[in-house]
């Protein structure tokens, strides 16, 4: 494979990992750990694998000498920058434990598991990956690992390659998913271990005991770098507004994230948005009215950045969409049996009054992406919808409509921007390269302290990484019982913005003097070699998160 200078330079760097990884380590249990919320549910559904306690890794003076391990690794669900390295690290640290140690990757995502697609991980395919972005050493897919059969054909493949634990690096549907395939392992007593690693960009996962997931670290470097350029071409030529959409699923961490890092005149955060019960209307009145007050002052220029999001929390819509989904789940073959106009016909016709009135006052395409196009887990491809398309044209409308009244006399052109692929496979950061070599490695301890239904965790994260502390957190702990698809389902929480956290607070202090004055930050690309708080230093989201920590 031909190489960039970068990429040379980059494939040397090693990896830091935290001091106490460094050594043989031993695993020390902490108290029983209940579930977030639903105790008792959860607790029937995973008998075997609910109320395990939290493990932290300390320094093992007396080791005993390891066997060779099988291992099988699977990448789940959209990529995220450092996934690479979690395999690199997983490579490495069951080598240590035994140099016959051997690594078996599934193919494009859980569906290898099932279909028996997979190849050996050599060394000479770890080296080729090592501190890349990108999930393609074995690429990554959506297959929701969730009934008997697929389970008991991952086991069929377990069995023929020797493989004694399986670890899935994915999201918190992903991660679900592990869990309730370590219970179902543990249940039949197939002796297989099952271990997650929190990934996603969108930030979402995370809690007490996983300060982030890897990857958002650097996707929201790579867009908050593009925002910043699309700032200083705005401020030179003073004739635009940027409506710039990000990428993040229903949560606005990336959003928020970005705005911290580039202050922009607007960031929407959905969660504030549902929190206050606005309408679409308002947030585009609320757009309108900076537009209005920033062209008094000559200032006919300025960037928006709107959450992917966005929609699905505005309450109507909201209301809307919790009715789509349960019809769409209850008519499944109906719904299976029909396409184009008459499945919308279909769906709309069995909305309730209030919701079927919602639906009419959206645009024909919005409506039409909420009512058809969904992921294998049933989400709505918010990524589809136009938001800030959306938005830009009816801010238009509006600022007409002001005009008319002398409300507005300034001009207004509108230009608009998604951001979401672009930061998705990009080199990971140096805080991304160090977090997920560590998570890896750290999977490949809880491998061999032998304990299934974990998520590999390394906390203290704004500290130098030396000082990082690792363990394993069970998965059962971060769960809650939501309704998904027509059903309630044992689900990891996920962990939406907080309206009384230190990032949110910090933003909400400064945006008004943002929306009038122009405070553009210009953070520049990601820096690889330099000083450590040019090329160190974590999110602010997390550094706000664990200020004083
Ligand atoms: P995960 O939750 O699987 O990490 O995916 C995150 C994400 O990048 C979202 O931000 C986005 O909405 C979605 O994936 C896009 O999905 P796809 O890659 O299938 O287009």
């Amino acid at each position: 494979m031909k190489k960039s200078p970068l990429q040379k330079a980059r494939a040397a760097y090693q990896p830091k990992l935290p001091i106490v990884l460094t050594g043989a380590v031993k695993a020390v249990e902490g108290k029983p750990t209940q579930s977030v919320a639903n105790q008792e549910e959860i607790r029937k559904l995973f008998p075997n694998t609910y109320g395990l306690p939290e493990l932290k890794f300390e320094k093992n003076s007396n080791p005993t000498a390891g066997k060779p391990v099988n291992v099988g690794v699977i990448l789940s669900g959209g990529q995220a920058p450092g996934g690479h390295n979690v395999i690199s690290g997983l490579f490495d640290g069951i080598k240590k434990i035994h140099r016959d140690s051997r690594l078996f990757g599934f193919l494009m995502g859980p569906g290898g598991l099932v279909d028996h697609k997979y190849i050996e991980l050599t060394s000479a395919i770890i080296d080729e990956y090592r501190n890349t972005g990108g999930f393609d050493i074995i690429g990554s897919g959506r297959t929701k690992l969730e009934t008997k059969e697929q389970f008991d054909k991952g086991l069929e493949i377990c069995k023929e390659l020797g493989i004694k634990a399986l670890v899935i690096i994915g999201g918190d549907d992903s991660n679900t998913n592990a869990a309730v395939l370590a219970e179902y392992y543990k249940g039949i007593g197939a002796d297989i271990q099952v271990i997650g690693c929190p990934k996603t960009i969108d930030g979402d996962l995370k809690n007490e005991c996983i300060e982030t997931s890897f990857g958002f670290d650097t996707a929201t470097k790579v867009y908050s770098e593009v925002i910043g350029n699309i700032q200083r071409d705005c401020n030179s030529a003073k004739k635009y507004w940027h409506f710039i959409k990000l990428m993040g699923r229903s949560a606005s961490h990336i959003a928020l994230e970005c705005a911290l890092q580039t202050q922009p005149n607007i960031c929407i955060i959905s969660e504030e948005v549902e929190a206050k019960n606005l309408t679409l209307d308002d947030i585009v009145a609320n757009i309108a009215n900076t537009v209005a007050a920033r062209a008094q002052y000559g200032n006919n220029f300025g960037t928006v950045l709107v959450p992917e999001g966005l929609i699905e929390f505005i309450p109507a819509i909201k209301k809307l969409i919790a009715e789509l989904n349960e019809i769409v789940a209850v008519n499944a073959d109906k719904v299976a049996a029909l396409s184009g106009n008459e499945l919308e016909s279909f769906i709309a016709g069995s909305l309730s009054a209030e919701n079927a009135a919602t639906l009419k006052s959206l645009p024909a395409n919005v409506a039409r992406q909420l009512m058809l196009d969904r992921d294998p887990h049933g989400n709505v491809q918010v990524s589809l919808i136009e938001t800030e398309k959306l938005l830009a044209d009816m801010v238009g409308t509006r600022l007409k409509a002001m005009a008319a009244e002398g409300k507005y006399n300034g001009k207004y052109s509108a230009l608009h921007h998604f951001f979401g692929y672009e930061g998705r496979c990009a080199d990971p950061s140096n805080f991304d390269a160090d977090y997920c070599y560590a998570l890896g490695y750290n999977a490949a301890c809880l491998i061999n302290a032998g304990v299934t239904g974990y998520m590999s965790s390394i906390r203290n994260l704004v500290k130098p990484s030396v000082q990082w502390i690792a363990g394993g957190i069970p998965i059962t702990m971060m769960m809650n019982i939501e309704r998904r698809n027509g059903a309630d389902k044992p689900v990891i929480q996920k962990a939406l913005v907080r309206l009384d956290g230190a990032p949110f607070k910090k933003f909400a202090s400064q945006r008004d003097d943002w929306a009038m004055n122009t405070c553009y930050i210009y953070p520049g690309p990601i820096q690889y070699f330099g000083p450590a708080e040019v090329c160190d230093q974590p999110s602010l989201t997390l550094r706000y998160e664990h200020q004083g920590k």
